[in-house]
């Protein structure tokens, strides 16, 4: 008997201690230059940067020129790392700012354009890798001032997309070939490198001393043009980063985070990204505590996460090219299959249902042109959003679990099943959870197919085991060969249920 005490004491304890580690909290790793706020930012600005639900992405500079081919060859890198290609020596690349001239180029044009399309909020490369400057810098020869064309381009942007109602983000590559003291350490997304860079054991990216005091000025001079982007175009709602993963950039991490907090200082509000800086061990976009380093995680390039819980919960953009990877002009798109405006309207709302914006690119040619394949894709979603736009804009991820017919967001009691993947039967099931509350369900009422406003046939569908609802809402025959997706808003509400009796489990 006595045994038998002594062992069930024993089986408790290792018990208890094992759920005891398991629920321990993980220990803290005391950081300076992690991330400096847990949770999401609550301000209005960044309330606005939520509502957006769709963005307009335009990536333009001289290679846009070349538009990928040259002397006959095309590359099938992306257009805008043209000066890597090997098709082109670095020194006509260089020399091509002195034929930019792109008379074509009417940024009220564009910005009407990505307003008819839908766009909420707009991010505009003012220096791409290569280092050339779509705005009149004073810190450097390499610009627009000094090309046939002379005028601000930037400048032309902000203000014309800003007239249009739609905000302007400034992208700014932290790589940049044209500057004397720019070193790259290699990219510390390799995990190899990382390794090296934690352990100590990364190699200097600065070969002599002298190297070292040039990266000093290259470190000024990104910190003066960054004041200058804010100083000249005070209307811009954020800063947009790129090339952070260079590891010459991130051995600067305190720097860094310290150019951020004067930026931040000087302009009340600005959004920026987790593309902009890394914790003191080489951690971007997450510190090495998991918490999102700055306003939003901008890890999502051409791709979109599979769930709300692969989020973690973090604000996010998805931004996305139309070819495969092509962001500047490539004059040859038949090399990688072209997205339809179905894809990217079923993109974004996919975004939308998991509480991210989605932003779409588009690449000008060197004239100044949006390609006519780009032209008639705004187009093509300005008309979906147009009807359905309120499934987008000011939404969240909605109570419904993922259903196979598409994607559905919320606002307050609406929510908004787009569909995209029609049932065969022509009748769409819906799920609906059981609310949370003891003795409570979620009903269905009122729905409306929202391009028709005509009133959907909601059918009570029964209930499962988990006192979810099924809803049967028979799809007219306008909708069954639309070749579209479309919108049913519902209204939802909880009501109190009486128990009839529980499910009996299946007994195998
Ligand atoms: O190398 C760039 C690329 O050219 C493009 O600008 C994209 C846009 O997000 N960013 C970099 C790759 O991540």
């Amino acid at each position: 008997m006595k045994k038998h005490i002594v062992s069930a004491f024993l089986m408790f304890s290792i018990i208890s201690s094992v759920c005891f580690a398991q629920t321990e909290k993980k220990e803290r790793i005391p950081l300076k230059h992690g991330a400096h706020r847990i949770g999401k930012r609550t301000d209005a600005y960044m309330q606005r940067w939520r509502e957006y639900g769709l963005g307009q992405f335009i990536h333009w500079g001289v290679y846009a020129i070349p538009g990928g081919q040259w002397n006959g060859k095309t590359s099938g890198g992306a257009a805008e790392w043209f000066r890597s290609s090997g098709l082109i020596s670095i020194q006509e690349y260089d020399n091509l700012y002195k034929q930019f001239n792109p008379t074509d180029f009417d940024a009220k044009a564009w910005a009407r354009q990505a307003k008819d399309m839908g766009a909420k909020y707009m991010i505009f490369t003012t220096k791409h890798h290569d280092g050339f400057c779509m705005w009149p810098s004073k810190y450097t020869d390499y610009t627009i001032a000094n090309t046939p064309y002379k005028k601000d381009i930037v400048k032309q942007i902000v203000d014309a997309y800003t007239a249009e109602g739609i905000d302007v983000y400034l992208y700014f590559s932290i790589i940049d070939w044209s500057h004397p003291g720019y070193v790259s350490g290699g990219n510390i997304n390799s995990p190899a490198i990382k390794k090296a860079y934690q352990d100590g054991t990364a190699e200097n990216p600065f070969k002599t001393k002298a190297e070292e005091e040039r990266y000093e000025d290259f470190k000024t001079f990104t910190r003066n043009q960054l004041f200058e982007l804010l100083d000249n175009y005070p209307q811009i709602k954020g800063l947009w980063f790129d090339g952070s993963w260079d590891v010459a950039w991130v051995r600067n991490a305190a720097w860094v985070d310290n150019l951020g907090n004067e930026l931040r200082e000087k302009h009340p509000g600005l959004i920026i990204g987790s593309r902009f800086r890394s914790d003191e061990y080489g951690n971007r976009h997450e510190d090495a505590n998991g918490d999102l380093i700055d306003d939003y995680d901008q890890r999502y390039e051409r791709n979109l996460p599979n769930s709300l819980e692969e989020t973690k919960g973090f604000d996010w953009d998805c931004v996305m090219t139309v070819p495969e990877n092509q962001w500047g002009y490539h004059r040859d798109w038949s090399l990688t299959y072209i997205k339809t405006p179905y894809d990217l309207v079923e993109m974004a709302v996919k975004a939308n249902s998991m509480d991210g914006n989605f932003v779409i690119n588009f690449g000008p040619d060197g004239k100044g042109n949006i390609r006519p394949e780009e032209t008639n894709i705004a187009k093509g979603i300005g008309e979906w959003m147009a009807v359905n736009g309120e499934a987008v804009y000011g939404v969240h991820h909605s109570i419904l679990e993922k259903q196979d017919w598409g994607f559905s967001t919320q606002k307050g009691n609406d929510i908004y099943l787009s569909v995209f993947n029609k049932p065969m039967n022509n009748i769409l099931k819906v799920k609906v959870p059981r609310s949370k509350m003891r003795g409570q369900v979620y009903v269905i009422e009122n729905a409306v197919f929202i391009s028709s406003g005509k009133t959907a046939v909601i059918n009570d569908g029964g209930r499962d085991k988990s006192g979810s609802y099924y809803y049967n809402i028979p799809i007219p025959a306008e909708y069954q060969n639309s070749g579209q997706g479309f919108v049913i808003k519902v209204n939802i509400k909880e009501v109190p249920v009486e128990e009839k009796g529980a499910y009996q489990q299946a007994i195998t």
